[in-house]
């Protein structure tokens, strides 16, 4: 490695003059900039060859993806597969304020993800060579002064993405080789989003957004908190706006019927929170969730989590929402309302990999609130001296958060969003 730094830094100016003196006709010539593939992401050649970039260079964008302005009307005709969205709302919090700059922080803390390409080990897959077309489309804009207004923008925003035409086709089954057909209910493919929140609040309008598509859709929640409290129960007195906040959202969800309900396919994962009394999971069980507490991870372990969450969505088009908090505050601190005896991002990481599989339609994770942050220097410090593994290092706390999407980009990479024509016929 030492070598091929050095080679770099006196190779550097020399090729630089070279092709000031004639620009385009040596392959050898593109040197250094020939290793930079962009749009996609800096592409490093390894075994052998040099590294020609840094991964702290550059606009950040998640995982040095390119940038897209979705939502402005230059951006409005650009096909693709899978986008990165932020929605940088978090006046619907009841703690800890900060989540607006969830987006950001996420995009910082994602950008070592394509640093040697990519590739999960675990899944066996490179999310980012899988030919599906990743973007980041940017933010959703927001006013901070008006949550009713926001919520609206927040449904348009993503709704406006997902009913776009897909960059790639559908294909077909990879065992049979069948035509595959859309599991959505519009009978249309659509491209996946995977929203950057934001505190939890938003996932109401992306659940309204989702329903336009899919229709009621089954739901599979991380969380510490059940997050279907009555208004009444959870701030709500005030006023109707105050009742539709972080700790409601699925409450309203339920009652809109957004949600599939009464066939108990939507889960919660990692609950751990105190409540007002046993009725919030009487409340909570009448919204259509399965609980699954933060410590069955003792009882039944990352497996029996796993099986679990499978048995109770089976092979229904599922919305995946991870609240940052799922995670235990010493992995995860930068949050608004954190719980401690939560899982560790090695076990999330892995249940989330057990999703493999699923048809996940969209994605979202919420409540990264960066200004909690504090111990990022530290980490910095300790992972540079710990050890070069992507999946152990943490250049900052905020590292778990970009490599819980990388997992959920991966498992959603590897599966279509649809099913073969015979199989749907028959059901
Ligand atoms: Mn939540």
């Amino acid at each position: 490695m030492h070598l091929h730094l050095a080679f770099v830094a006196i190779a550097l100016p020399v090729v630089l003059c070279a092709q000031d003196a004639h620009h385009d006709h040596h392959h050898d010539e593109q040197i250094p900039l020939g290793y930079v593939k962009y749009p996609y992401q800096a592409q490093y050649p390894g075994d052998g060859d040099v590294t020609a970039d840094s991964i702290f260079s550059g606009i950040t964008t998640f995982a040095r993806l390119p940038w897209v302005q979705c939502l402005s009307p230059k951006g409005s005709s650009e096909a693709f597969d899978i986008a990165f969205l932020g929605a940088p709302f978090d006046t619907g919090t009841s703690y800890r304020p900060g989540a607006r700059f969830g987006p950001a922080g996420i995009r910082a803390g994602s950008r070592r993800l394509t640093l040697y390409g990519g590739y999960n080990v675990p899944l066996e897959t490179n999310p980012f060579l899988s030919g599906q077309k990743i973007v980041d489309c940017g933010d959703i804009p927001v006013t901070p002064y008006d949550n009713h207004f926001a919520i609206k923008q927040i449904e348009q925003g993503h709704k406006t993405l997902i009913q776009r035409p897909t960059f790639s086709p559908l294909g077909n089954d990879s065992v049979t080789g069948e035509p595959l057909v859309p599991i959505s209910i519009d009978g249309k493919h659509h491209p996946r989003v995977i929203t950057l929140g934001g505190d939890h609040t938003i996932v109401l309008p992306l659940l309204r957004s989702i329903y336009s598509a899919y229709g009621p859709i089954s739901v599979i929640h991380f969380d510490s908190h059940l997050d279907t409290w009555k208004p009444s129960v959870f701030g709500g007195a005030p006023s109707d706006q105050a009742a539709i906040n972080h700790g409601t959202y699925f409450y309203w969800a339920s009652q809109e019927g957004l949600i599939k309900n009464g066939s108990s396919i939507a889960s919660h994962g990692a609950i751990r929170t105190t409540l007002s009394g046993p009725a919030d999971y009487e409340n909570d069980d009448n919204a259509g969730f399965k609980r699954i507490e933060a410590r069955e991870i003792d009882t039944i372990g990352v497996d029996g989590i796993i099986k679990k969450i499978r048995e109770t969505v089976g092979d229904m088009p599922v919305y995946l929402s991870i609240d940052i908090d799922s995670i235990d505050p010493a992995f995860a601190p930068a949050t608004g309302t954190p719980e401690t005896g939560g899982w560790s991002t090695r076990e999330l990481r892995a249940i989330l990999r057990g999703l493999d599989g699923l048809h996940i339609v969209s994605a979202d994770i919420v409540e990264v609130a960066p200004a909690y942050d504090t111990n990022a220097e530290l980490t910095t410090m300790a992972a540079a001296d710990v050890s070069l593994d992507k999946f152990i290092v943490s250049e900052s706390i905020l590292t778990p958060f970009f490599q819980v999407l990388f997992e959920v980009l991966s498992v959603m990479t590897k599966t279509p969003l649809g099913k073969v024509a015979s199989k749907s016929k028959a059901n």
